[in-house]
């Protein structure tokens, strides 16, 4: 069975989704989401303009990263068990995969859309080589890329990116690929000699954007080489790992938590909680306003509504506003169906690990409904 996994080279969360099959050994081809039949055949069958897609030999479609590595991790399939088994490492997957995703989201913006002297001649080539229909002419192409350029450059300051926080986002960045080259220095993984969920959440923002792309590249391969090597890694069928003397493809034994990286998950403290208290506060005040909301539906009026609303927070001395995706509350209900599904001794390491490096609120910010996905959209579940 080959599949084939609709996206482009620069997205986001096609990345994960790619790094995924890759380290799985999952045969896959890369289609690009430019192509006729993504348009005409894929995107109304998901309802909406999204990738990735992957796309099974018999036409089964799964949207969504999460939902592919959850697919096949439901399925046996992987070669490398992407969700960790032990409490703590369980855990720390999911943070990831929340903050990997989501809480880059700023730097990941900033330094492709606004250096556009270095990146400009490459983003434009880039995103119209995948975009635009096969053998279009180069006054198409331009088009295609202003148009894309134009709604991304506005969903960036939607995210909270301003010339006011400019300078606090390159700090907490510097501060981010400091904290990570050191957790580096032992192992050539997140968890130990192996990829897990906490490195495919990270690589979403880490590959496309802060590892190609030509500014933010060169600062990554400067400031952070071991960094930028795990991008190429994850990019990899094999365990590439020759520098560390090809260690076990094991995780770190007895469920051990390093000091590198419990200070990477106080830097996740610091820098996202502030973010989801708001989001979630937000989210709660919105569904109260709604009680006649059906179970099943988003809430929202298109399909393709992405966002509830803004949300105000103080994040490293400034007051940032920032669009609420109900997304996230899917990726921060994983990290509590990890304690939640989980007996005492495990939840209460789980939540010592919390407490030691400022998380545990984690485990109490919840919505007063679920949100599911289902037929390739983010709906709320019953009412309680
Ligand atoms: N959580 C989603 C996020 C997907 C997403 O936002 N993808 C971006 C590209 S990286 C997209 O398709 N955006 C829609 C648009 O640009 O209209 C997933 O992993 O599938």
């Amino acid at each position: 069975m080959t599949y084939r996994l609709w996206g482009t080279p620069n997205s986001l969360y096609t990345g994960k989704a790619r790094s995924y099959l890759i380290k799985q050994g999952i045969p896959f081809v890369n289609c690009a989401a430019g192509e006729a039949r993504f348009r005409e055949e894929i995107v109304p069958k998901i309802s909406r303009w999204i990738i990735p897609v992957l796309e099974s030999e018999s036409g089964a479609l799964i949207q969504d990263g999460a939902d592919i590595i959850a697919h096949f991790e439901a399925s046996g399939a992987s070669r490398h068990p992407a969700y960790p088994q032990t409490p703590r490492h369980a855990l720390i997957g999911q943070i990831f995969e929340l903050f990997g995703g989501e809480g880059l989201l700023r730097p990941a913006m900033h330094f492709r859309w606004n250096f556009d002297e270095v990146n400009r001649p490459f983003i434009s080539a880039d995103f119209s080589a995948s975009l635009a229909p096969t053998g279009a002419p180069q006054d198409m192409r331009d088009a295609i890329f202003d148009m894309a350029s134009k709604r991304i450059r506005k969903a960036m300051a939607s995210f909270g990116v301003s010339a006011e926080t400019i300078p606090a986002i390159e700090a907490s960045y510097a501060e981010f690929l400091d904290l990570f080259e050191a957790h580096l220095v032992h192992s050539p993984f997140v968890l130990g000699g192996r990829p897990t969920i906490a490195d495919y959440g990270l690589i979403a923002p880490l590959y496309a954007h802060l590892g190609r792309d030509p500014y933010p590249a060169r600062l990554m391969q400067t400031r952070a080489h071991r960094v930028w090597r795990w991008t190429e890694r994850m990019n990899r069928a094999d365990q590439d790992a020759g520098e560390y003397g090809a260690p076990a493809e094991t995780l770190f034994p007895d469920d051990h938590v390093p000091e590198t990286l419990k200070a990477l998950l106080r830097f996740v403290a610091e820098d996202y909680l502030p973010e989801i208290h708001a989001f979630v506060a937000f989210t709660n005040a919105w569904l109260a306003q709604r009680p006649e909301l059906r179970a099943g539906t988003s809430g929202l009026d298109r399909v393709q509504d992405r966002f509830i609303g803004e949300a105000a927070f103080d994040w490293r001395g400034h007051t940032v506003k920032a669009v609420v995706a109900p997304y996230r509350i899917y990726l921060l209900q994983k990290i509590q169906d990890v304690f939640d599904g989980a007996v005492a001794g495990p939840q209460s390491d789980m939540a010592s690990l919390l407490e030691e490096t400022g998380l545990k609120d984690l485990l109490g910010l919840r919505t007063s409904r679920r949100l599911l996905r289902q037929n390739h959209l983010e709906v709320w579940g019953e009412k309680p």
